[in-house]
């Protein structure tokens, strides 16, 4: 083999390997938020529906106005959210069927920080006693 093959060979291998090792460290990328180290936490709580999610509404949501949540953990790992209207994405299987504005639920919602969305619902209950 002459001696230029060996210097070009070596040349190809060292660029492989930064190619590489770029891309290995370029898997954090700086425009994605930080990971969450918070549990994956599920709360129940009491709320009454603000707005229904409707098919000739595109982009409409499950609003809930909910009490005030003092154990739940916020992404930065602090606690509590006060009392506030807000969407909650339905999980796997959860209908809204019988159910309309104004209702009063306690319903049951999960968090998770890293997934998308963060929060889900995973189960409602119509109830009586409306949130304080
Ligand atoms: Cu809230």
């Amino acid at each position: 083999m002459k001696p230029l093959t060996l210097v070009l060979r070596a040349l190809v291998t060292a660029a492989i390997a930064a190619t590489s090792l770029v891309a290995c460290t370029r898997n954090t990328s700086p425009s994605l938020p930080p990971r969450s180290s918070v549990a994956v936490k599920s709360y129940t709580v009491k709320g009454v529906i603000e707005a229904m999610p409707a098919a000739d509404r595109p982009g409409s949501q499950f609003i809930v106005r909910h009490e005030e949540i003092p154990d739940f953990v916020r992404q930065d790992g602090t606690l509590g959210m006060k009392k506030m209207a807000m969407p909650f994405p339905l999980g796997p299987g959860v209908t809204l069927d019988g159910l309309s504005v104004g209702d009063a639920i306690e319903f049951d919602f999960t968090v998770d920080w890293n997934a998308t969305p963060s929060w889900w619902v995973t189960a409602i209950r119509p109830t009586t006693q409306p949130p304080q």
